[in-house]
């Protein structure tokens, strides 16, 4: 969570120096959610993150300089320095590159799990993160009813993060909670607070126990205040000041720190060591990635329309596809 944190904070500010060609999207104030999901998966699991996952991805198995590679473009990132922030995965490990098209990791992560259930692979759970934005999509619909129809063990994580870009919650759906949606689709649903890394751990859990016994797709819905804009291009002055007082505009990282010290299994300065730990880890893995190639366009085989090396290998480090 932490060092999901100072990673996103890192790329901020590599943004506003004119550093990061295209977006950065971070994740403050949904890293207990997301960590919660990463944790929770096992190898073999299938991981579809959304654009405010850097702590789950973290949690899931990914290095911070493979994240600070796609950032910035290196050669040896998993993309080989060809797509940007946070379109990056490593399909091969079940970890997938999102597309920015909202819900459409859904019936990708249906599909690579019918495809596992049809190999006799048991025991897999494929989860995806989505924004409340994202659950008025067909994808959303579509892709929850095959996976409830096909009794999937698919997690579908919702962060309510009370706006969809600047559109606030009321002007999205009109149910009394989107956790009441799982009824509809006769899957189970689980409401919690997203501020709570303790329920997050708990109910994210639970989901993911359950879909891994066989009871089909579970639907997760997190209450939560997103404490930042859409994207660093984004100021987020549409936000009420009354939500952002209210609880949900807590700091999970700062309520996880907080029952730490409460229970007292840290003390405070222990806080300081892992947050200065976490920033040196970070500064390392960025300061390797830019002193990376980037790629070189006559050099480059580009496989425009095929993307085998994504399931075959990754990286300018390991060999060349055959075939294009
Ligand atoms: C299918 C689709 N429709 C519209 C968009 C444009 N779009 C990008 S982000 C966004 C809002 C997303 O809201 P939410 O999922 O709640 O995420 P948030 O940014 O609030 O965390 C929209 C409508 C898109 N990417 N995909």
């Amino acid at each position: 969570m932490l060092l999901g944190r100072i990673l996103d904070e890192k790329f901020a500010s590599l943004y506003r120096a004119g550093k990061i060609h295209g977006g950065v999207f971070i994740g403050r104030g949904q890293e207990a959610l997301s960590v919660a999901v990463g944790q929770s998966l096992r190898k073999g699991d299938i991981f579809a993150p959304l654009i405010r996952d850097q702590a789950g991805r973290l949690a899931f198995g990914e290095s911070a300089v493979d994240a600070a590679r796609t950032y910035l473009g290196s050669v040896l990132g998993p993309m080989r320095g060809r797509d940007g922030n946070v379109h990056r995965g490593r399909p091969k490990e079940g970890y997938l590159p999102m597309i920015s098209h909202l819900g459409a990791m859904i019936p990708v992560v249906n599909g690579m799990l019918l495809a596992r259930r049809f190999k006799g692979v048991t025991g897999v759970v494929g989860a995806t993160c989505l924004g409340e934005g994202g659950t008025s999509t067909g994808a959303f619909h579509e892709g929850l009813n095959q996976a409830a129809v096909e009794k999937l063990p698919l997690v579908l994580i919702v962060a309510n993060n009370q706006y969809a870009y600047s559109t606030p919650s009321a002007r999205q759906f009109a149910c009394r909670s989107l956790v009441d949606r799982a009824a509809g689709y006769g899957v189970e649903g689980h409401s919690l607070d997203g501020t709570d890394l303790t329920a997050c751990l708990e109910t994210v859990g639970e989901a993911v126990a359950n879909a891994r016994a066989g009871r089909g797709p579970q639907l997760v819905v997190a209450r939560l205040l997103r404490l930042c804009g859409h994207g660093e291009h984004d100021d987020a002055g549409y936000v009420d000041l009354k939500l952002k007082q209210s609880t949900m505009g807590r700091d999970c990282l700062k309520v996880a720190e907080e029952y730490l010290l409460q229970q007292n299994w840290v003390e405070r300065e222990t806080l300081v060591v892992w947050r200065n730990e976490a920033t040196q880890k970070v500064e390392e893995a960025v300061a390797k990635a830019q002193r990376e190639p980037t790629p070189d366009p006559y050099k480059e085989n580009w496989c425009a329309l095929a993307s085998r090396h994504l399931v075959e290998g990754h990286g300018a480090d390991t060999p060349e596809p055959e075939d294009t």
